[in-house]
């Protein structure tokens, strides 16, 4: 035992001595302090949890294929879980973070060491809070730098800069989830979207702290753009300039040139900006606004807002100048939406091979429905009905102790595997009308298990069930090719003929189009226990979620790795 930490210490040393300096480029260590910060937007002040104080968190600087270490202290009130996510974590979810799937909370004044095992993704990740809706504030970016020796495949930008998109409630969030939970409706919607951390000057008490990026004319930026709001996929864009989209959630995709992006909560979208506009006296705003596909559910109809500024020798601009607005679609265009989203194409050349997957030996078809439940019968604030969501018609219930260290205990009685393979019922699932005794799901805790190395194709089904509308489904552990998608039912006999099996992009994030369906195919080479769900919180909550547990090969490097010495306790 001592002897293999003496050579792990060694190991750790000698990489340090490697780099030259005290500072170890690929065993680098963080400390995420999570507390409670005062902080002011739009015209008051509230407490918001942090990591280290900054809002948005902390950006971690990785490259390709290292391995971090994130020590997390819980200095709140609350009991927290950080996901990294997208990062596929190979044998090890143990630091994966969705609470109880993989780990127990780390509770208040306890710390958890998380390693951060980066393998092929290359381009922007991000971390978030996994536990109730404490991610409304708790994340931040996940930069991962090409490997030393090698370079990104588009010209070197001048400068670049994460653009964290989110959502800011004058309300606190554990009032709100409260209000939601209690009241069985939608929650309330946003006060504002936010641009790395700021709403912009078209909300009151915003103007001084507008978030600024400063460019030269004639240079080349890249953004990294995040989309870490709670419950809405959004539109992006910036006046009179084109984007090219260059990568979506750390794997490169063919250059597409654009004037607005729809991006999903949990993806990241790295798009390239060239500063090319005539030097006026105006500054430029970049500006997020939902996409909010759902009839009769209320959104929040406001937009953020950045500025993009031309630094001129002598700062030209005239103060009372009105910056130039992009024009997004419509907040229900679901053809700009999904014309967007499919149009992405994985690069695909020779330093960048795709692998997906053609012998499929496990195909799969799951819904993804919003439903409805009957209120608690001692429930005093929830009217006639509550509002649910299922997979496969399957609600899924957290359990109150992990489902990784029940799989890997063999401790009976947290989950079922009985998680179906396709929908237990067939029905015409986009039909503008539907009976109502289909609304109401079963509940449960079930994963559905499968080989190490099976081949997976999973077709995710939306349905119009309460109210159709579009799922950013989100896997962890794993990236996937989404080969195929399209409105309305998924036809088994038509639909693969039209599959892009050539250069289909890797995402870990697909926003699911309203009432329609995509098809995603990955290969189930990394064991252990993995969480599924629709990255709107609302949904996610409601039970829009189930769990895969891929089991271990024969061979030693195709299992699981033990867990690390200070696994938080339920
Ligand atoms: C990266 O490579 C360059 C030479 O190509 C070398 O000078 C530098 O020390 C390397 N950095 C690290 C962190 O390995
Ligand atoms: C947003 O909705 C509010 C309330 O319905 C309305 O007063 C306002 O004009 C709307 N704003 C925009 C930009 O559509
Ligand atoms: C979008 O909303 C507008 C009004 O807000 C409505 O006129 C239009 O029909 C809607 N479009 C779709 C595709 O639902
Ligand atoms: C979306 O596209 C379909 C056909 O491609 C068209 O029928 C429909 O009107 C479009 N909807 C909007 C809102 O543009
Ligand atoms: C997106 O819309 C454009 C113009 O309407 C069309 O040419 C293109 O085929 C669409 N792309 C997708 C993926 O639907
Ligand atoms: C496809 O996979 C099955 C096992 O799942 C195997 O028996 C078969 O040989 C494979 N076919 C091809 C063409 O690789
Ligand atoms: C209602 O009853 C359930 C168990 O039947 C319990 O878990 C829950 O806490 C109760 N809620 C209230 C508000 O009393
Ligand atoms: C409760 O539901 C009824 C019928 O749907 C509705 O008329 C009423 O306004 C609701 N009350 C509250 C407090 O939401
Ligand atoms: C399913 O419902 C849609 C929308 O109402 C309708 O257009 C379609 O014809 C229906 N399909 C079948 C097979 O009934
Ligand atoms: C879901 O299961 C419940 C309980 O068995 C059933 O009443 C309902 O019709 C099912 N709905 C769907 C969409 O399968
Ligand atoms: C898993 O698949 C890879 C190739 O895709 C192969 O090299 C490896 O031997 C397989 N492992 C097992 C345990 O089947
Ligand atoms: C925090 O986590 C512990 C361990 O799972 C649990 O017993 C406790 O109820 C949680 N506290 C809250 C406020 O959720
Ligand atoms: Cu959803």
């Amino acid at each position: 035992m001592s002897l293999i930490m003496k050579i792990s210490v060694l190991q750790i040393l000698a990489l340090c001595i490697l780099d030259g300096v005290l500072h170890c480029q690929g065993w680098a260590r963080h400390t995420f302090v999570v507390q409670e910060t005062p902080y002011a937007r739009l015209c008051s002040t509230k407490n918001i949890l942090t990591v280290n104080g900054q809002f948005p968190g902390p950006t971690l600087h990785v490259n390709k294929g290292d391995t971090i270490v994130v020590e997390v202290h819980n200095k709140a009130n609350y009991n927290i879980t950080i996901h990294w996510h997208g990062v596929k974590q190979p044998r090890y979810p143990w630091s994966d973070g969705p609470e109880y799937i993989t780990q127990c909370p780390i509770r208040p004044g306890q710390k958890f060491r998380q390693k951060i095992k980066l393998s092929s993704e290359e381009g922007t990740l991000w971390w978030h809070a996994h536990s109730d809706w404490s991610r409304a504030t708790v994340y931040g970016a996940i930069v991962i730098h090409p490997k030393n020796g090698t370079s990104y495949p588009f010209p070197k930008p001048h400068a670049e800069v994460p653009i964290i998109l989110g959502e800011w409630w004058k309300k606190g969030i554990t009032e709100l989830y409260n209000e939601f939970r209690e009241s069985g409706q939608d929650p309330s919607v946003s006060d504002a979207y936010t641009i790395n951390g700021q709403p912009g000057d078209q909300y009151p008490c915003s103007k001084s702290e507008t978030f600024k990026f400063r460019v030269d004319y004639g240079k080349t930026y890249l953004l990294r753009i995040i989309n870490a709001a709670l419950q809405d996929i959004l539109f992006f864009g910036i006046a009179k300039h084109k984007l090219t989209v260059v990568g979506t959630d750390a794997s490169y995709t063919k250059p597409l040139k654009t004037d607005y992006i729809a991006i999903s909560p949990g993806q990241t979208i790295d798009v390239l900006l060239e500063a090319n506009q005539p030097l006026g006296d105006h500054d430029y705003y970049m500006a997020a606004k939902v996409y909010s596909s759902a009839n009769g559910v209320e959104y929040d109809n406001t937009t953020a807002t950045a500025l993009l500024h031309y630094n001129v020798g002598n700062d030209n601009i005239n103060p009372s100048s009105t910056p130039y607005l992009p024009n997004l679609p419509s907040y229900n265009d679901t053809n700009a939406s999904a014309n967007f989203t499919g149009s992405l194409r994985s690069l695909a050349d020779d330093d960048h091979p795709v692998h997906v997957p053609l012998n499929i030996s496990t195909p799969l078809i799951f819904t993804a429905s919003v439903n409805i439940f009957a209120c608690a019968s001692n429930s005093t604030s929830c009217n006639g009905t509550r509002l649910a969501a299922s997979m496969n018609n399957i609600s899924f219930q957290l359990p109150s102790t992990d489902i990784l260290s029940a799989y890997y205990y063999h401790i009976g009685g947290v989950y079922g595997d009985k998680f179906p393979s396709v929908p237990p019922l067939k029905f015409n699932f986009t039909a503008d009308v539907l009976p109502a005794y289909l609304l109401t799901p079963k509940t449960g805790t079930e994963v559905k298990v499968i080989e190490y190395n099976s081949t997976v194709e999973l077709v995710l089904q939306g349905t119009n069930l309460a109210a159709g509308t579009d799922h950013p489904m989100h896997i962890h552990g794993y990236s996937f090719y989404v080969v195929g998608w399209g409105f309305g039912n998924f036809d088994k006999d038509k639909d693969p003929l039209g599959y892009n099996l050539v250069d289909p992009p890797l995402q870990n994030t697909i926003a699911v189009p309203k009432n329609g369906w995509a098809a995603i195919r990955f290969k189930a080479n990394n064991p252990g226990v993995w969480f599924m769900h629709c990255h709107l919180e609302r949904h996610l909550s409601w039970g829009m979620d189930m769990t895969f547990i891929v089991k271990n090969g024969d061979h030693s490097d195709a299992q699981m790795l033990p867990p690390p010495p200070d696994m938080p306790r339920c």
